[in-house]
């Protein structure tokens, strides 16, 4: 391991360039950030999973709510325009949530092939050979990769119609500039008639926001520190993450809720191949976005992407919303 780590880092086999140039210009740069992109590796999913089974994570169980008690009515929105159609859901990953629709869509015997997108090929082969079993009759083509890339290739595949989920507040995790831009690319990669459906986490009490990103046991606090566990078991660094502390805010006026690691004391950072990293005490480094929304700043989005919005699910708190937009 040793050995290998001592090698320049594009000479190391299976080793992720991509990864090591984003954490080393993330960590040279003022202020310092991290993509949160790379919170998933093992371990950054098991994590994610006790985040959603948490008291304070509200988002899960909301969005569980609209997709459990309004099924058919969200099936309905989507089957409008007619078939046959093309479901396609960006990031599916275990697909517990998209798959109540799906069964009532066997079940009112629409014509649609499912085809989940993630960038793990491990999620794509598991939901493959899973959700057939559970959901008989279920036409379904995973695709690994990137959403963009992907959308392309399925609209290669097959003209059908189509309806695009991206669920679980992703976009949240997009500051607004960049959110707009993903929508509108989006857009430009959908047909008229075409569909979206957005999971939006709404504004509401900023306490509740904010216990949802600073639980009490702890768990987003790991899932901030695994990055920087990650950046050593991948790259060989020796970040102490003892000496890190996980802050998160939301300002209830930008609707922003931020995550930071802020180091305990002045201390050194080194990444192999690299100058070494500097860290003053109270320095931070910048790790998550969670952008909540106004339905009003959701419709005003849809609008300025091209988009035109339809009909919206809530939840009974009204703390999340699933919308649907045409293109
Ligand atoms: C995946 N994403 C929508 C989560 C969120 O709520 O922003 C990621 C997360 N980060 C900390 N807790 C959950």
């Amino acid at each position: 391991m040793e050995a290998l780590m001592r090698m320049k880092p594009a000479l190391r086999p299976g080793f992720n360039n991509r990864f090591y140039d984003d954490v080393v210009n993330g960590l040279q740069a003022t202020p310092k950030h991290l993509d949160a992109k790379y919170f998933y590796d093992a371990e950054g999913d098991k994590l994610f999973q006790q985040i959603m089974a948490c008291g304070e994570y509200y988002l899960t169980n909301c969005e569980m709510e609209i997709f459990t008690k309004q099924t058919a009515d969200i099936a309905k929105a989507a089957m409008q325009g007619g078939q046959p159609l093309d479901l396609i859901e960006l990031g599916a990953g275990d697909a517990t949530k998209s798959s109540h629709l799906l069964r009532e869509l066997l079940a009112q015997k629409a014509d649609f092939t499912y085809l989940p997108i993630d960038i793990s090929g491990h999620v794509i082969s598991s939901l493959n050979a899973t959700l057939p079993l559970s959901l008989p009759g279920l036409k379904i083509k995973g695709l690994q990769g990137e959403y963009f890339e992907m959308l392309n290739k399925a609209a290669a595949i097959s003209p059908n119609r189509k309806v695009v989920l991206f669920m679980g507040a992703n976009i949240g995790n997009m500051p607004l500039p960049d959110a707009e831009a993903f929508c509108a690319e989006l857009r430009d990669n959908l047909n008229p008639g075409d569909m979206v459906i957005i999971g939006f986490d709404l504004k509401k009490n900023p306490e509740t926001i904010l216990a949802a990103y600073n639980d009490r046991e702890g768990i987003t606090k790991q899932f901030n520190l695994n990055l920087l566990k990650r950046i050593n078991r991948e790259l060989g660094a020796d970040f102490d993450v003892d000496q890190f502390h996980h802050y998160a805010m939301y300002d209830p006026e930008t609707g922003s809720c931020k995550s930071y690691l802020v180091s305990l004391k002045e201390q050194q950072v080194h990444i192999p191949d690299t100058e070494v990293i500097h860290f003053a005490k109270d320095e931070y480094i910048y790790m998550e976005i969670s952008q909540k929304y106004t339905l009003n700043q959701t419709e005003q989005f849809a609008i300025r992407s091209g988009f035109k919005p339809v009909i919206s699910f809530f939840d009974s708190k009204e703390w999340f919303v699933d919308t649907v937009w045409v293109a």
